[in-house]
């Protein structure tokens, strides 16, 4: 039956051959952990294997667009010994092997600028007594909307500007006593980064 909110009818696109990072804040733990599962969730379904999926996190949503910037520049820096993998670890901050990721230290093409396919940030910004929630949720949503124009690359907003809790709970199809109630929008920002990804490489 068709309803009025989502993504519309779903659409499979094959994510086999993708590499796609994930940024996920940890504030409101409980409920990003959920998201991330939907993501990761989402995207196995849709064929992109695990070992092409990077996931960073930062302490608050905040510092998701200078974590996603960093995934963005990696495959950019010049690094005098170890390329473009190496400078790419080095800025993910992990003993992250890019190499068993399939990047190589040339690009394919001069318009790749980013190691990643698509990019998922994901955060949950729970409103409080003060104007914290909304200068964060503006600079947030703004900079990850300036790094994908800017960067050519899909940035997906998984950044959920709640109310209270249990709007995230249910969000994160964890409300209820069952902890089953809800929709995991984590699962919708997973078939989005794959969808447009695929689509990028067919708009290159
Ligand atoms: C400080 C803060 C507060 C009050 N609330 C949240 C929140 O609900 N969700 C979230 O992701 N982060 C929160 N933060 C942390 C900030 O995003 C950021 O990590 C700090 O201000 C440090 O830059």
């Amino acid at each position: 039956m068709a309803t009025f909110k989502g993504p519309g009818e779903p659409k499979t696109y094959d994510g086999s051959g993708l590499r796609i990072g994930i940024v996920h804040a940890r504030w409101n733990t409980v409920i990003i952990d959920a998201l991330l599962d939907g993501t990761k969730k989402a995207l196995a379904d849709a064929g992109v294997k695990e070992d092409n999926i990077v996931i960073q996190s930062v302490p608050g949503s905040y510092e998701l667009p200078y974590a996603v910037k960093q995934l963005y520049s990696a495959s950019q820096v010049q690094s005098s010994s170890t390329g473009i993998v190496g400078a790419a670890a080095d800025l993910l901050g992990s003993a992250t092997d890019l190499t068993q990721l399939g990047i190589s230290n040339t690009p394919k093409d001069a318009t790749l600028k980013s190691p990643f396919d698509a990019v998922i940030a994901i955060g949950v910004l729970i409103k409080g007594e003060t104007m914290h929630f909304e200068y964060i949720a503006d600079a947030v949503s703004h900079g990850l909307m300036r790094l994908q124009l800017e960067g050519h690359v899909p940035v997906i907003f998984g950044l959920l500007t709640l109310l209270n809790e249990e709007q995230g709970l249910q969000r994160a199809g964890i409300a209820g006593a069952g902890k089953n109630e809800g929709h995991n929008h984590g699962s919708d920002w997973g078939s989005a980064a794959v969808e447009l990804a695929v689509k990028r490489k067919g708009w290159m």
